[in-house]
């Protein structure tokens, strides 16, 4: 059969890396990273390389299925499409008729900010959905650091990212890319990038309670105990004013309110008094602040660590706040902000002022939680399908997640979601989640689907564009993504279930047009839509809309106006990526906050740092406490069912430090249990001093040998399900993100 080569953008990590895809017909036999892609530039990890053993999987859903009985009694379908849906329009409308719209809850997982489908097309199903009771994976990932960026900046996605292609001295906390690939910041082999920066001489610190890859291939490893960033960075905060060593820098210094605020916040959290917490002492912090203030070009950069933890809005504004008072924001080397091709609300012409960011408009039924961004934090959702009442959820929409395995007391929840009157997951896999739905509609291969990273380009070190066009069409029992999302919100709607599905993506792609030509400086301004409209008429689906928004977007040709400008066609014909240079400057133009100014010191977190001395206060913890870790091949709780992936060394061990194991009578490969206050799990140790004494690890993700779940190979690597010790009540109080790292935890021989 002849061979041929296609070029797309790998789906699986934030990293987004160029793939060469070698193709027998159709059939996928061979990834390798693609030597063009003007930002990978060939890197590719395994997880990319695995991508046919992803689409071969038998265990994949190939068509749609309806669960009949329940637990041990249940017995799954395949069905048609036609019956799937007549199935969801005649219970999905009945739960909404009988008890209003936010009887049906939504959580939308991790690989929905990698499909264009549901950027897209998702947001359209909620609306349709029209429920408050609306959950993602940001809040056990993110939030914090949206709510922070939104507070400071005006708007949830104007997120700093370090220019780690220029800097002269990089702070990492939390964060862990030699395992990760980066996240909140699109680097592809973000590893080598940081090699490249000690290579010309720079300085990489590591702030993190394990010895990681990263820190092994760092400058310096700072062995912090868990939770306390916010203390350390304070304390530094506290060192460059002491110093008088703050210097905003003359591209930034006019634009910034509330630095004496946070100066006077500062006072109390100097490096002798918050050393005993962080676990690293005064003189390290002092000499951390100083090493910043005094580098040509610095930038800190926090991530997971730093935003699910007890004070993750605290740390991840103080990241910022670091990046400010040492002159790093916004200029090359520091930290700066995209300039999207796509996407972005905050690259039309219309300078600062914005209205800025309210948060906590709404709360949640049962325990009153505010919501942020339109959402709820995920930890809330057990509760809220439990509690009886008004409001009380009757329903469930997942769209590719799993929160079983990946969001706090995975058990109750687990629980919870087998009580439901009914429940629709859209995913390609019967997992721990999807197992509890009534129907499940399978997702379609990689290779089908169109892919921009409309997201993750918001938040990429360098200016780049690239678009990959599905692979091959679908097969007649395959339906594309965002088809799916459209007839079930049409079903949602009472629409029922043969919608005009053109006419819903119509709509889509002309709320953008007409948002275009109304707003002022835009590239089409005042042109009339139906004309947009004529020229986009080619085009259907996510394409069609992506197509609006590269061209009315800041390097966009403005449907004429400018002939060298970016459309989708030209990404078509540049199938390794448009480089559109290095990062620039932004401010003022970025800023969103309704005084037009970086708001160095606003109200919500100046009000929360009486919580963070409270906690510098209360008495420090015997005990251990437990964080987790990532591996370069694994993806949260969804890629173990390649083989390729998963054989070898068990991944799911309990890291302990040897202090902890001697203590505890524990020999290496013995199995403990570890005890939260939300529950308990079985695991087999690895006796390691990779963690600092005090601190266990254990991944999350796993935990794959449940009843009804329909993963042959993941079955044999089951692992256990690291959320059972995460409890649902402990949330970072301005984001609601849960606390998933530095839980208090016993271990003990099984
Ligand atoms: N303890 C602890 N818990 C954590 C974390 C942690 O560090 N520690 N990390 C958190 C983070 S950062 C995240 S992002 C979350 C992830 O939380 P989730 O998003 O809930 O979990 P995933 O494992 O990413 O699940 C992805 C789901 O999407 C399905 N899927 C894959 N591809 C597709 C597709 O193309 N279409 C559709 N429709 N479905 C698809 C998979 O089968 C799987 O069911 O976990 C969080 N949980
Ligand atoms: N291979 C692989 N790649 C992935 C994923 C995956 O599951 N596997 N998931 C993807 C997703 S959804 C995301 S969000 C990103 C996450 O990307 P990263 O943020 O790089 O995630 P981790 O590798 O979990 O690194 C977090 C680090 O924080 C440390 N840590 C824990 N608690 C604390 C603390 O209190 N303070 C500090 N300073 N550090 C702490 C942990 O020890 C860990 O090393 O990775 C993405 N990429
Ligand atoms: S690093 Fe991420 S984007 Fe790159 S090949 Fe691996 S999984 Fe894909
Ligand atoms: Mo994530």
């Amino acid at each position: 059969m002849t061979r041929r080569v296609a070029y797309r953008t790998c789906p699986l990590c934030e990293a987004t890396c160029g793939l060469e895809l070698h193709l027998e017909g159709d059939d996928l036999v061979l990834v390798r990273g693609d030597r063009d892609d003007v930002f990978s530039r060939g890197f590719l990890c395994p997880k990319g390389a695995a991508l046919p053993k992803l689409e071969h999987d038998p265990d994949r859903l190939r068509k749609p299925v309806v669960r009949t009985g329940r637990g041990a009694d249940a017995t799954w379908r395949e069905v048609e499409w036609d019956e799937a849906f007549a199935v969801i329009a005649e219970r999905l409308p009945a739960v909404i008729d009988a008890h209003g719209r936010d009887a049906v809850g939504v959580y939308v997982g991790n690989p929905g900010a990698h499909n264009l489908a549901s950027l897209v097309h998702g947001r359209v199903l909620l609306q349709a959905l029209g429920t408050t009771n609306v959950f993602t994976a940001s809040t056990v990932d993110q939030m914090p650091k949206q709510v922070s960026a939104g507070l400071m900046f005006g708007a949830p996605l104007s997120i700093p990212v370090p220019d780690v292609d220029r800097t002269d001295h990089l702070m990492i906390l939390g964060a862990n890319p030699y395992e990760s690939n980066g996240s909140l910041c699109t680097a592809p082999d973000l590893p080598g990038r940081l090699e490249a920066l000690r290579a010309r001489g720079g300085r990489l610190v590591v702030v993190d309670p394990r010895r990681t890859r990263t820190a092994e291939h760092a400058d310096e490893h700072v062995a912090i105990r868990p939770g306390t960033d916010a203390l350390l960075l304070f304390a530094m905060v506290h060192t460059l004013f002491a110093d008088g060593s703050v210097d905003l820098g003359p591209h930034l210094g006019e634009w910034v309110d509330g630095v004496e605020v946070v100066r006077d916040l500062a006072a109390p959290f100097a490096p002798e008094a918050v050393a005993p917490a962080c676990g690293v002492d005064a003189d390290t912090i002092r000499r951390l602040a100083r090493e910043l203030a005094a580098a040509p070009t610095a930038a800190v950069y926090g991530r997971i660590g730093t935003c699910t933890q007890e004070f993750g809005t605290l740390a991840s504004w103080l990241v910022d706040v670091v990046n400010v008072l040492t002159g790093n924001l916004d200029r090359p080397g520091g930290a700066m902000f995209t300039l999207p091709a796509a996407g972005s609300s905050t690259t039309g012409s219309v300078p600062a002022p914005g209205r800025g960011v309210r948060l906590g408009r709404r709360t949640s039924r049962v325990r009153g939680a505010p919501e942020a961004f339109g959402e709820y934090p995920a930890a809330c959702m057990a509760e809220e399908i439990t509690t009886p009442g008004d409001g009380q959820i009757r329903a469930m929409v997942t769209i590719a997640g799993n929160p079983v395995l990946s969001t706090p007391d995975g058990a109750a929840l687990d629980r919870a979601l087998a009580g439901l009157d009914f429940m629709v997951s859209i995913d390609i896999y019967r997992n721990e989640t999807t197992r509890h739905a009534d129907v499940i509609l399978p997702a379609p291969p990689v290779l089908t689907k169109g892919h921009y990273d409309l997201a993750l380009y918001q938040l990429a070190i360098r200016n780049v564009a690239n678009y990959s066009p599905p692979v091959r069409e679908h097969a007649a029992h395959e339906m594309a993504e965002w088809e799916i999302m459209v007839r079930l919100g049409a079903i949602a709607m009472g629409m029922g279930t043969e919608p005009d599905v053109d006419a819903i993506d119509t709509m889509i792609t002309r709320q953008l047009v007409d948002k275009a030509v109304t707003r002022p400086g835009s590239n089409v301004e005042g042109r009339d839509p139906e004309e947009l409209m004529e020229a986009l008429a080619t085009r259907r689906g996510p394409e069609k809309a992506l197509d609006a928004m590269l061209r009315t977007g800041p390097y966009g040709d403005g449907f004429g106006a400018d002939p060298d400008g970016l459309s989708l066609a030209v990404l078509e014909a540049n199938p390794h990526g448009v480089d559109l240079g290095p990062l620039v400057p932004r401010v003022p133009d970025i800023l969103r906050t309704p005084s037009g100014r970086v708001e160095l010191a606003p109200e919500s977190i100046v009000a929360d740092v009486a919580r963070l001395q409270t906690a510098l206060a209360r008495p420090a913890r015997d005990g251990l406490v437990l964080v987790g870790r990532r591996d370069l091949r694994s993806n949260n709780s969804w890629m173990h069912n390649v083989e390729v992936l998963v054989k070898g060394k068990a991944r799911c061990t309990l890291h302990l430090h040897p202090d902890d194991a001697a203590a505890r009578g524990v020999v290496d490969g013995a199995t403990v249990r570890v005890a939260s206050a939300s529950g308990a799990v079985d695991v087999p140790v690895e006796i390691t001093d990779t963690v600092r004494p005090g601190v266990v690890s254990l991944p999350h993700g796993w935990g794959h040998d449940g009843e009804g779940v329909a993963l042959g190979v993941a079955r044999r690597y089951a692992g256990v399900n690291s959320n059972v010790l995460t409890p649902a009540d402990a949330l970072d109080a301005l984001s609601g993100n849960a606390v998933l790292n530095g839980i208090a935890v016993e271990v003990a021989p099984a």
